[in-house]
């Protein structure tokens, strides 16, 4: 047996119970096959893949906190630390109820690769809850994020592990949070990113995964001949990373016709108005069927059905898995040219490889939303100066970091003999500095 297919079957074994765990290290190593083949004896030696699979350390813990009607309530909370070869671990804190440590891994492990892949000096961790910020006060969000953290600020730091937001954790939840670090470390520093302006956030990080999305899905277009300028866009989602993608994709020149939550989807004919959008989920927190309310251009629709729309180009921008096959083939027989990944792991195996085999540009959620940890580290840079940024200085180093990653991973492909092939070139590109940096670094 290969030595990929031995560490995927060990993995399966030794994780019985993480289905999302399995899918993440099957598609990583499943594309890395030439590399790790090419150094096959090597790897095995220093039992490489081991240890990329295995997190440095994974903490689970206990967070009480009580309601407004004086219930306790008991959530659990998790960090994973995953790798830290190439520098301190980062990665977001995702609030939702179906978090658990299988999904906890599986975006950890992601981090690892799109961490790398920003060129900048970030190792990969993520962690979470399975509480539900959803119809909560603001006063139970509170109780919830100073519980969470007077744990898990016993095992982060400026200099070891910065987490930031994720699903259900925007700035309100990082700011408590930073309030609960600091009052129990009494240390001032950049231990969360995507915090406030007023106390040491960076501007652009709240638009950061959006515009970087659009900016990378701009270069893929431009070099395989195509513009994104006057394109329809199907876009999933309508939270942090789907709000600023169909801000950017406006001002490119494109318009976004869909966008969704969990409870149902919209299609606005004229475009979404993005303003309203952000009142309704950024300001009330309220729901899809209030946009339709609002404009007579938009239908609301429960359930799912984004990818039913006929698009040039669809950004997955919600959560795992939320386009199957099934969605791939109607995207295809639509016309849709172009998928890339706001979310993390939006797309199905399955559904990835039918995109691919039909000639559809596809790029990498790792790839395609790094934009937002790569500001993140931007956000540590200018903490560590004690400086901050204008936007436009932000938002140039962000444009030039997708650029950059979109050449890197068309390059990393190439040199496999797999052009046009952004899966396997983004997993290359991100694990080939990673694995020197381990190697470099002895057994550890
Ligand atoms: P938000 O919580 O701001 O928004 C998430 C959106 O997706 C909401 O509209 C939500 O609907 C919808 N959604 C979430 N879970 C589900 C579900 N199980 N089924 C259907 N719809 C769902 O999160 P973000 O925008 O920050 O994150 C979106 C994706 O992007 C995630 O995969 C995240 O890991 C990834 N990502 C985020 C980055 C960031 O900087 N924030 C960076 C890189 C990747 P509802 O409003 O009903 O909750
Ligand atoms: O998935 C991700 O890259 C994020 N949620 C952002 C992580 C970060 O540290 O900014």
């Amino acid at each position: 047996m290969s030595y990929v297919d031995e560490v995927i079957e060990s993995v399966v074994k030794k994780n019985p119970s993480e289905p999302e765990f399995h899918q993440a290290v099957k598609e990583v190593l499943e594309s890395l096959r030439p590399v790790i083949d090419a150094n096959e004896a090597l790897y095995r030696k220093e039992a490489l893949l081991e240890r990329l699979v295995e997190p440095d350390r994974q903490f689970k813990f206990r967070v009480p906190w009580v309601d407004d009607k004086g219930q306790v309530q008991v959530n659990t909370g998790y960090r994973v630390q995953f790798n830290n070869s190439i520098g301190p671990y980062k990665g977001g804190l995702r609030l939702h109820p179906s978090v658990n440590m299988g999904i906890i891994k599986f975006l950890g492990f992601e981090q690892i690769f799109k961490n790398s892949l920003t060129c900048l000096p970030i190792g990969g961790g993520k962690g979470g809850s399975d509480f539900d910020p959803k119809g909560k006060s603001d006063r139970e969000v509170m109780a919830f994020c100073q519980s969470f953290m007077t744990e898990l600020c016993k095992y982060i730091g400026a200099d070891t592990d910065v987490p930031a937001g994720d699903i259900g954790t925007g700035a309100r939840e990082i700011g408590y949070m930073f309030g609960q670090y600091k009052k129990i470390k009494s240390i001032y520093e950049g231990v969360l990113t995507g915090k406030g302006l007023s106390y040491g956030g960076s501007l652009a990080r709240t638009e950061a995964t959006g515009y970087g999305l659009l900016y990378i899905t701009q270069e893929m277009l431009k070099c395989n001949g195509k513009d994104i300028a006057g394109k329809t866009i199907a876009v999933s989602g309508a939270g942090n990373v789907a709000i600023y993608a169909i801000q950017k994709a406006h001002q490119l020149g494109a318009k976004v016709v869909t966008c969704s939550d969990s409870t149902g989807w919209i299609y606005d004919s004229e475009g979404i108005d993005v303003e309203l959008l952000r009142e309704i989920k950024e300001v009330k927190r309220a729901r899809l069927t209030e946009y339709a309310a609002a404009r007579s251009s938009a239908e609301y629709h429960e359930g799912k059905g984004v990818w039913t729309v006929k698009c040039d180009i669809a950004l997955p921008c919600a959560t795992q898995n939320e386009l199957n096959e099934e969605d791939a083939k109607t995207l295809v027989a639509n016309g849709c040219f172009a998928v890339a990944e706001g979310a993390n792991m939006p797309t199905t195996l399955e559904a990835t490889k039918y995109l691919q085999d039909n000639k559809v540009l596809f790029c990498p959620g790792k790839a395609a939303n790094a934009g937002g940890v790569a500001t993140s580290a931007l956000e540590m840079s200018q903490n560590s100066e004690r400086l901050s940024w204008s936007f436009e200085e932000v938002d140039s180093k962000l444009q030039n970091i997708m650029v950059n990653i979109f050449h890197n991973l068309d390059e990393a492909a190439k040199r496999y003999g797999k052009e046009g092939d952004y899966v396997t070139g983004a997993n290359i590109a991100g694990f080939e500095k990673v694995a020197d940096a381990m190697l470099a670094q002895g057994v550890c």
